[in-house]
């Protein structure tokens, strides 16, 4: 067994460590070993030791598979080639010990046996496949009901928060709506079609879990457009509990729409004022709760750094309905505008965010017929440049349908 005495520092913390991880996997497997020879020279070096080189993928497919090969192929014949496999995860990583068998036990017969559940974007990752075994591979997984992530000029595979899978705080079914649009659209998924990757991801509410808003170039976040719910009996009993609200609540919440009485000890709201950041619901979740006519927010844009540096997501649609499979439609319809139009005009690795950016918001909204909205406007309380016409103030808090925020 060779020396990794670098790659060792990475075991001496409290925290579990993948060095410790891929050391078990060596037992078994001579990739996994290889693997941690390249690591340690990779440190001792300061240099990386992988490379692209040449498509590899599966018939009928034009992503989910990443080529991935060492620069010393006759020093480390056996992560020559060490291509990645994604594979859709299921919604909210559910799983029962069984599927996780089968992950595995097709993956060791295959591949290296290494994994990383999950992946950022949210697949299931296969490190360390060699090339002629990528096609049995995927025929065994399709057998066992998966299927390929996405990589290249694609949709990337769409991810959602646990939603109401474990969340009380869920304003819609994130699991069911990314599940009916990742098969939607599973070939703008297995066929890099755009000028660059594509991301979605749902977050049952403000608290955006996926960071969606961070993250991808649409976020569904999910919101509710009535006024926040309010259970003065347990107001009561945070007070009685000792919980300063005025302090912790009411003097945090961003449009100060929550006032307190001291001597009541009633908590009262200013429906129209509160934005829906879910501040009050995270501090009192036994006596604050979201309204009862939820749904989602749409936002576009968000993405990591390249081109014209990192930008979060701004709003399109300030609410759409997200309850039923009907409701699904208008937000795979405006999908399918938007990529037409960022298809269209959107220069070869420019992100949705970046061609927006650089053709205006208005241009946007006339190719994707989207009327535009005073929610839609980045930053405005931030914008001494943005004037409102009486009219555009008359019709705030009106959502697209022509229903009352
Ligand atoms: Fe990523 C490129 C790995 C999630 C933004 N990313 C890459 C490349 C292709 C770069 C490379 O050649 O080394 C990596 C492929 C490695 C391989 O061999 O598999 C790579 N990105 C990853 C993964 C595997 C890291 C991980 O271990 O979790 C993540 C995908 C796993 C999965 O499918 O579940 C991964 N990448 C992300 C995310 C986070 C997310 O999706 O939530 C981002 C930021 C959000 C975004 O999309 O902007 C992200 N990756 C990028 C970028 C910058 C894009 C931009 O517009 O600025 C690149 C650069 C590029 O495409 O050339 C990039
Ligand atoms: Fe719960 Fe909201 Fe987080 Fe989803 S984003 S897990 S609904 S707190």
């Amino acid at each position: 067994e060779k020396k990794t005495p670098l790659l060792d520092e990475l075991e001496t913390g409290k925290w579990p460590s993948f060095v410790t991880e891929i050391k078990r996997a060596a037992v078994k497997s001579e990739a996994a070993g290889e693997l941690l020879q390249v690591l340690e020279r990779s440190y001792a070096e300061r240099r990386g030791h992988w490379k692209h080189g040449g498509i590899v993928g599966v018939r009928g497919y034009g992503g989910g598979v990443i080529g991935r090969y060492v620069d010393e192929p006759q020093t480390y014949p056996h992560v020559a080639e060490f291509h990645t496999i994604r594979l859709l995860q299921p919604s909210g990583w559910f799983y029962n010990t069984k599927t996780l068998r089968t992950v595995c036990d097709i993956w060791e017969k295959h591949g290296s046996g290494l994994t990383n559940m999950h992946g950022s974007t949210g697949d299931i990752i296969l490190l360390g496949c060699k090339t002629d075994q990528i096609q049995p591979i995927f025929d065994e997984f399709s057998e066992a009901g998966f299927d390929l992530g996405g990589s290249g000029s694609c949709l990337r595979t769409p991810n959602c928060c646990v939603g109401p899978g474990r969340c009380e705080h869920a304003c819609y079914d994130t699991l069911e709506a990314c599940y009916n649009v990742t098969n939607e659209f599973m070939d703008e998924l297995h066929r890099p079609m755009w000028p660059y990757k594509s991301k979605i991801k749902f977050s049952g509410c403000a608290n955006d879990c996926t960071s969606s808003i961070a993250r991808s170039d649409c976020s569904v976040i999910g919101t509710w457009r009535d006024t926040l719910r309010i259970d003065q009996d347990a107001v009561k009993e945070y007070v009685a509990n000792k919980f300063d609200i005025q302090e912790m609540v009411c003097d945090k919440c961003p449009t100060k729409c929550l006032s307190f009485n001291a001597e009541t000890q009633e908590l009262s709201v200013v429906g129209e004022d509160c934005t829906r950041c879910m501040h009050c619901i995270n501090m009192m979740p036994k006596a604050i709760r979201a309204g009862k006519e939820k749904g989602a927010t749409i936002l576009i844009g968000g993405k990591s750094t390249i081109v014209q540096s990192a930008f979060m997501s701004w709003v399109i649609v300030p609410f759409m309905k997200m309850e039923t499979e009907d409701d699904f439609e208008p937000f795979k319809d405006l999908m399918r505008r938007i990529w037409e139009w960022w298809d269209e005009h959107g220069k070869s690795r420019e992100r949705i965010g970046e061609t927006i950016y650089r053709l205006g918001m208005t241009k946007f909204l006339q190719g994707i017929e989207v009327e535009p909205v005073p929610q839609m406007v980045f930053r405005p309380r931030a914008n001494p440049y943005v004037f409102w016409n009486q009219d555009d103030l008359d019709r705030s808090g009106t959502a697209l349908d022509g229903s009352k925020l």
